[in-house]
């Protein structure tokens, strides 16, 4: 069994990203059902975002969407987030909402609007010098939805142009994050579906790119840890978009829906001793809390990644491999299934105490009277959204 002070030092180092727009309102085709006190821009998804970071101790960056979070200096931005004991993380470009883009992004067949899409990927770099981020993260809603619509060959042969494009804008410490997903909002095709498509455009580009993985972004039954082991083997894994699911891209909590698969994803992170920050994964929520208070259910999501993580420390690895070179099936599956089924909270409330925070993050947010402040604060204005 590892030494726990081994497994507290892993979890003091854990850092997990929060997206500004979980902060916003969010729903469906159906409806945004907004809530009191939401964000009205930028300054106050940051000043959300740190609250986290206060109660977990373990979120200490947030990740932009543009436009969603246009400001006029990014500097300034970056300034406020600082002032509040955060950093701005991933930037996050936005191809899928311009009336433009109907029949694609990057992969457009008009030249004029594949112009206008690279355009953007390349101010979000612009933003990213701006912002000291590290990543720039690209999802494309790109597809089409009936066969003959358009070549997938000639669709792929513009991708690669695009990306070739960014690529060579990005500086010497900054990486693109290609994210994949099967499909929605684009029914027939989508031009980058899967892990292996995004993995062999990264490979094609270069050592600064590498695979997102959104964990909602899979057809039913994918063994997702499967793809996590083999893009960390490769050294081409270089984010997740941390959400769950019951059927398709549902963006609701992590953990909530299959805290299981969580726990087997953590398995092979820190199994391939990819956990520490200077293993380059970024680890970052993309959810939407469309019925349930927001910060709280980013605090929960937090605690969810942590304790998947913990369950995931205490494995006996030196079990794990003797029954594993021993063909002992059953051994070792029960390995995982003893950590899986340990109860970590007590040790994740000590860890915290240790560090000076409330054992119990959901409990002292509630306590803390932040949510009545801003209900009565931020009234007026336009609350922030996707402005879909
Ligand atoms: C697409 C996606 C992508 C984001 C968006 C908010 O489904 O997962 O990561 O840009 O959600
Ligand atoms: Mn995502």
């Amino acid at each position: 069994m590892p030494a726990t002070s081994e497994v507290r030092a892993a979890l003091a180092g854990q850092r997990i990203e929060t997206p500004s727009w979980a902060y916003a309102n969010s729903g469906t085709r159906f409806k945004v059902f907004p809530q009191p006190g939401v964000p009205r821009d930028p300054w106050e998804k940051i000043a959300d975002a740190a609250v986290v970071h206060r109660l977990t101790g373990i979120a200490p960056t947030v990740a932009l969407h543009i436009p969603w979070d246009e400001v006029e200096d990014y500097g300034k931005l970056a300034a406020h987030a600082e002032e509040h004991g955060v950093a701005l993380g991933a930037i996050n470009s936005n191809v899928f909402q311009d009336p433009d883009f109907k029949l694609g992004s990057v992969t457009n067949p008009e030249p004029r609007i594949r112009r206008k899409a690279i355009d953007h990927l390349l101010k979000c770099v612009d933003i990213m010098d701006a912002t000291g981020s590290r990543d720039l993260k690209l999802w494309f809603s790109d597809g089409t939805n009936y066969p003959g619509q358009d070549s997938i060959r000639a669709r792929q042969d513009r991708l690669a142009e695009a990306l070739r494009e960014v690529y060579d804008r990005l500086g010497p410490d900054q990486r693109m994050l290609l994210e994949y997903k099967l499909f929605e909002p684009a029914f027939y095709t989508t031009d980058v579906p899967d892990w292996g498509t995004s993995y062999a455009h990264c490979t094609e580009l270069g050592d600064k790119a590498t695979v997102c993985i959104d964990t909602g972004h899979h057809a039913p039954g994918t063994n997702i840890e499967f793809i996590v082991a083999f893009l960390l083997r490769a050294n081409k894994l270089g984010a997740f978009d941390f959400n769950s699911r019951f059927y398709a891209d549902d963006d609701l909590m992590v953990g909530a829906a299959d805290p299981f698969q969580l726990f087997r994803i953590m398995h092979e992170i820190v199994s391939a001793d990819a956990l520490r920050p200077e293993a380059g994964i970024a680890f970052m929520l993309d959810q939407c809390h469309n019925i349930e208070a927001k910060i709280p259910a980013i605090i929960r999501s937090v605690l969810n990644v942590q304790e998947a993580t913990a369950k995931a420390l205490i494995i006996d690895a030196e079990a794990l491999a003797d029954a594993q070179r021993s063909g002992d099936v059953l051994g070792a599956n029960a390995v995982l299934m003893d950590a899986y089924s340990t109860d970590v909270r007590p040790m994740l409330r000590e860890v915290r105490a240790d560090a000076g925070l409330d054992p119990d993050p959901v409990a002292a947010y509630r306590a803390s009277g932040y949510q009545e402040r801003i209900e009565a604060d931020r009234v007026g204005g336009t609350q922030a959204g996707w402005g879909a």
